[in-house]
């Protein structure tokens, strides 16, 4: 249908009339007076609606470039819209140092601790540390046994004190229950029988993957791999070996006692799965069946590796490195980017390897190098 307007002699008067009205007056003398305070409430209208939470309902998760941005001079590259709080952390991990001087980068390290038994000389070394204790989370993994249970009751009680004692508090401490089973006896003769070998080793394999799968954030730097019975440790152990800037280094770990020859205290060798590999080690990994692994320090299996524990010079430096191809996990730094490469300890023969041993050779299958500090001692506990 066509609407025709017609303009009529009265509608020129109402229009008049309105024109002389003194508010239109004043408005066409000085236009700025009325355009200037709307202009500033529909601005903050606009400032704080574009702020609010949106409701449940329209909510939606969008990205939008940082730099387009006026007032904000985040480096991130990417904002965040409209997300619930929490609901995503963006972690670059370009921006994670792994140095020679972790304290002065402030870079984070996760202690794990496989433990079966809980040693209060295990603990008041954790205390001792020298290293930032804020920049230091803990992971424990326990079996469900009843030395589990034993151990889990001292590790809650030591755990409460070290947390409400502000010049010891750690970050972040994590207790684990294992999932999957472990060996019953845990006596020193039983569990290092070459029989029960595979089997035991290859639980700790899970017990550890784990903890370390579990406890990992994308803020860990470094690993330091401490077992619960390993009862002397210096209070710089971090960063004595962070120095050393290896993706895997190791403490060659020794054990006290009394000499019964001599009728002295003495030390001696304790962790003989530090090795480097010999040719007779490669011959006999290749006359064993895909099944079969090598365990080091067994007479019955003689690989004529050379063991780091043999090679400790009292009088040596202490920084002396040297090469391994297989570790243990009595005190072990890694690079957190190891495992996040996918390092772990193999369950299953690996190269004829388990565990810790496995761990090394896979490892070094993805490019890094290991390491061993055959004049840096740590001590096991004596049974
Ligand atoms: N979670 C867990 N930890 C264990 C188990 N058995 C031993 N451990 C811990 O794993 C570490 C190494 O085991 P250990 O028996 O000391 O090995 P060894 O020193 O080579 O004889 C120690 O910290 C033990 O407390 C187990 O079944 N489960
Ligand atoms: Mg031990």
């Amino acid at each position: 249908m066509l609407k025709i307007s017609i303009w009529t002699k009265q509608d020129e008067e109402i229009s008049t009339t309105m024109l002389n009205h003194p508010i239109v007056r004043n408005i066409r003398r000085r236009p700025l007076l009325v355009v200037a305070p709307l202009s500033l409430i529909v601005i903050l209208y606009l400032f704080i609606f574009s702020h609010r939470e949106p409701s449940k309902k329209t909510q939606k998760y969008s990205y939008k470039s940082k730099n387009k941005s006026w007032f904000n001079k985040n480096k991130d590259s990417v904002i965040l819209r409209n997300l619930p709080k929490n609901h995503l952390s963006h972690y670059d991990l370009n921006q994670l140092t792994v140095s020679k001087t972790p304290l002065e980068n402030k870079e984070e390290i996760l202690v794990l601790t496989p433990m079966s038994k809980f040693l209060p000389e295990y603990w008041d070394n954790l205390n001792k540390l020298s290293y930032d204790h804020s920049l230091i989370s803990l992971g424990f993994i326990l079996p469900r046994n009843e030395d589990g249970n034993k151990a889990l009751k001292s590790l809650e009680k030591a755990v409460k004190q070290t947390q409400s004692d502000p010049t010891t508090k750690f970050k972040k401490i994590t207790i684990l229950r294992q999932d999957t089973n472990s060996l019953e006896s845990q006596a020193e003769k039983d569990r290092h029988a070459l029989a029960v070998q595979k089997e035991r080793r290859s639980l700790m394999a899970l017990a550890r993957n784990s903890l370390v799968f579990t406890t990992i954030s994308p803020s860990t730097s470094w690993i330091l791999w401490l077992d619960a019975d390993v009862i002397e440790t210096p209070p710089d152990i971090i960063q004595d070996l962070a120095a050393h800037d290896k993706p895997i280094l190791s403490a060659n770990v020794y054990q006290r006692f009394f000499n019964e020859e001599t009728k002295k205290p003495d030390i001696r060798p304790y962790d003989f799965n530090n090795w480097v590999e010999s040719e007779e080690g490669l011959k006999l990994a290749k006359t064993l069946g895909e099944d079969e692994i090598i365990v080091e320090g067994y007479a019955e299996m003689a690989t004529y590796r050379t063991l780091m524990a043999h090679l400790y010079n009292a009088k040596a430096d202490q920084n002396t490195e040297m090469a391994l191809d297989g570790v243990g996990g009595g005190a072990v730094l890694v690079k957190a980017d190891v495992h996040r490469d996918g390092a772990m300890f193999p369950s299953f023969p690996f190269y004829h390897l388990i565990e810790t041993e496995g761990f090394a050779k896979m490892a070094k299958r993805l490019g890094y190098e290991v390491f061993g500090l055959p004049n840096y001692l740590v001590y096991h506990y004596n049974e």
